[in-house]
């Protein structure tokens, strides 16, 4: 339903510089001549799109709302492709929602979250990728999250896309004409060429889902768990690295009892930090819980920070652990090493590699900031350049990716076993479906609207 027109209070609740309400639809500008009385003499037909005009917000009785600024951005020239009407008034709870129930009742319903975009998608504006890229930047926690979104939102990703399912047409084409003309050589023809396309796509899709990981890390930030036995120093760790005192620390071992999960940026990469309970065997009811739920956290992590007491020999708890962790990347953090370093670092070193060893003491506050440089490094393996790669960081995106690789492989596959080529095209043809749902061209209605759902109300 684009008929109707919309309104909604594009601004954050709570007080502010300004407060804007939007509106968008066709009766936009019959809204404003309602709710909106220019200080000079102007029509407001008269008002130039994009031009800010002075004057006051007013209910039916002519009773001034506040003194606002008010824009026409007609269409199709704005946001949403529609008539497109903002009222700036002060920032402020009250003003704001003064003018936004006086826009109400002149006839807008009030914006379900997205709607603004779901439109300027519907309209032909953006894409669905660019689409899903404009909530990205709204919700970047940091300066690459941000890079990356700006980058779809211009486009980047769905030009490869495009790209991509150009190819896939053009296979489809080849099949065509070699229906038309059945003859032998034709065919073989037609497969070599079908066969070269699809391996080329292949190569494509593949180097997108690559960049997934590392995707998913600028999005949702790098899960990186502490762990360690009882009273080693990892809640003190997580305090320094978030410079603040989050955690309890106490000399009491067992100390931290559920998992603390916060973000941090080092460097860049946002890290989400998880403080976990140390391990070990325990008859309390409420550490044993405590231990299940640093397990679980382990296996969701996507870096482990193993804490261990350096002017301590190695215990056999830490050995547990150690084996616990073995498929997972882990940089061990010696601590408390102002206390003296008595651990077998040697055998540490065979066992996790030199490179992830960092002696330190929170106490004292040193070789903190080498392991956040090593953090960083671990993300960046020093060559990540948001400007230049297309990287992917929406799961859905991901899933569409690789429903079109396996759509790929089967067609492969029918290739190498002769099947004839005009069975391969249903392979084809669904591998250039997945891909159009990405940008849009061929996705299902509830699945948009599970998107724009997700959104914020006025954007
Ligand atoms: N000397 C010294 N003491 C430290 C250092 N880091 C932490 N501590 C002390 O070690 C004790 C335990 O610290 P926590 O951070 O609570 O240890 P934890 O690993 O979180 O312990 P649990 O939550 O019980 O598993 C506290 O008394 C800290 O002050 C350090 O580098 N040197
Ligand atoms: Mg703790």
């Amino acid at each position: 339903m684009l008929d109707n027109t919309i309104a909604a209070i594009a601004t954050a609740p709570g007080e502010a510089g300004i407060g804007i309400v939007r509106v968008s639809g066709d009766k936009s500008i019959d809204i404003l001549k309602k709710v909106f009385k220019p200080k000079r003499d102007i029509d407001i037909e008269d008002i130039p799109s994009r031009m800010m005009v002075y004057g006051y917000a007013v209910d039916s009785n002519g009773e001034t709302l506040d003194e606002v600024l008010a824009v026409i951005m007609r269409k199709p020239y704005s946001y949403t492709m529609e008539d497109v009407v903002e009222l700036h008034c002060h920032g402020g709870i009250v003003p704001v929602r003064r003018i936004m129930e006086e826009v109400l009742k002149n006839g807008a319903d009030i914006a379900e979250p997205g709607e603004f975009t779901k439109r300027a998608f519907l309209n032909g504006r953006i894409d669905l990728a660019q689409a899903e890229a404009v909530i990205d930047i709204i919700t970047a926690k940091t300066e690459t999250g941000l890079d990356a979104a700006l980058n779809q939102l211009e486009g980047e990703l769905s030009k490869e896309i495009k790209n991509i399912m150009e190819k896939f047409l053009s296979m489809l084409a080849h099949i065509e004409a070699s229906i038309d003309f059945p003859e032998h050589d034709v065919e073989e023809v037609t497969v070599a060429n079908i066969k070269n396309l699809l391996l080329e796509t292949k190569t494509s899709i593949i180097k997108l889902t690559e960049s997934f990981n590392e995707g998913k890390i600028i999005r949702d930030g790098l899960g990186t768990a502490i762990i360690g036995r009882p009273n080693v120093g990892k809640s003190s760790l997580l305090n320094v690295l978030l410079r603040e005192n989050r955690a309890i620390v106490t000399e009491i071992p067992g100390t931290t009892r559920d998992i603390i999960e916060e973000y941090l940026n080092i460097g860049g990469v946002l890290v989400r930090l998880i403080d976990t309970a140390g391990i070990r065997e325990s008859e309390d009811i409420v550490e044993r819980i405590g231990v299940e739920r640093t397990k679980e956290a382990i296996n969701n992590s996507d870096l482990v920070i193993l804490v261990l007491d350096a002017s301590d020999e190695l215990q056999p708890e830490d050995s547990e652990i150690i084996d616990l962790v073995r498929d997972k990347k882990v940089l061990a953090a010696l601590n408390k090493t102002d206390l003296g370093s008595v651990i077998e670092e040697k055998f540490l070193e065979n066992q996790l590699g030199a490179d992830n060893i960092i002696k330190m003491s929170v106490k004292n506050q040193t070789g903190i900031d080498k392991l956040e440089e090593r953090i960083k490094d671990l993300v960046y393996h020093g060559k990540l350049s948001i400007g230049k790669n297309k990287i992917i960081t929406n799961i859905r995106h991901k899933n569409l990716l690789d429903k079109a690789l396996e759509s790929i492989e089967r067609a492969l596959l029918s290739i190498e076993n002769n099947v004839p080529v005009d069975l391969i095209s249903v392979d084809i043809r669904e591998a250039w479906n997945s891909l159009g749902a990405i940008t849009g061209d061929t996705v299902e209605e509830d699945i948009v609207k599970e998107i724009f759902s997700k959104f914020c109300i006025g954007k």
